[in-house]
């Protein structure tokens, strides 16, 4: 099934929401940019869900199979991931996001604060568009840094939602690896203060 029969209607104000988020995020960066001299944000990805991953989220919640309960009770058939450099950029990207009059915040999911069982580690935003192109669509926004997102990418491919042999083992592997990896983004994060000056060593 294509995207536009699932979706009907609603894709094209779908795709608007999706770019119109994007350059809103283009424009904040740009502007933080000129006035920090570093950035906060390295890039952004977004996608619409895809109806086949829309379908078997709608099933595993006991949901029908319908356009409205896909753009009603899952909030990320819209989805943008911002990827920073450091931690402190994840919030003060997401304190920028929370600012913002044209998006109502729904929810916030802080798996950085509280990593799930897996050890995905996220920030995770979901608001309406209330101005724009956009209008009315719901947006799922995961900010994580450049690290836990090569885990996320990584344990998507290998292990998200799927059973395989030595689960408890490989399930245990990976979360040693999310916490690794998370060590050193903290680390990094020392670096960059002990390098900006804005701790004393
Ligand atoms: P996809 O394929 O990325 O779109 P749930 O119903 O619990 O599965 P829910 O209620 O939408 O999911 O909320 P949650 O747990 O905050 O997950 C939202 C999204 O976060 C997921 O979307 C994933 O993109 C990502 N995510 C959550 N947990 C994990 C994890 O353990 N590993 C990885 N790699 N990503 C995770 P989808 O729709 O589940 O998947």
């Amino acid at each position: 099934m294509t995207y536009e029969e699932f979706y009907k209607d609603a894709y094209g104000k779908m795709k608007a929401a999706e770019m119109q988020v994007l350059e809103t995020i283009a424009q904040y960066s740009g502007r933080d940019e000129q006035q920090r001299g570093q950035r906060s944000i390295e890039y952004c990805r977004s996608r619409i869900k895809s109806p086949e991953s829309m379908e078997a989220k709608l099933k595993k919640r006991g949901l029908p199979v319908t356009l409205k309960a896909a753009l009603t009770e899952v909030h990320d058939a819209v989805g943008v991931r911002v990827i920073c450099p450091f931690f402190d950029d994840i919030y003060r990207t997401a304190e920028w996001i929370k600012g913002r009059e044209d998006f109502e915040i729904l929810e916030i999911k802080d798996y950085i604060a509280y990593p799930k069982d897996s050890g995905y580690r996220s920030y995770h935003i979901i608001f309406r568009i209330l101005e724009g192109p956009g209008k009315g669509v719901t947006v799922e926004l995961q900010i994580r840094t450049i690290a836990l997102d090569f885990w996320a990418s990584l344990e998507h491919q290998l292990k998200y939602k799927k059973e395989v042999d030595h689960d408890e083992l490989i399930c245990r592997a990976l979360k040693q690896c999310a916490d690794e990896i998370a060590s050193v983004d903290l680390s990094m994060q020392t670096i960059r203060d002990l390098i900006s000056g804005s701790v004393a060593v």
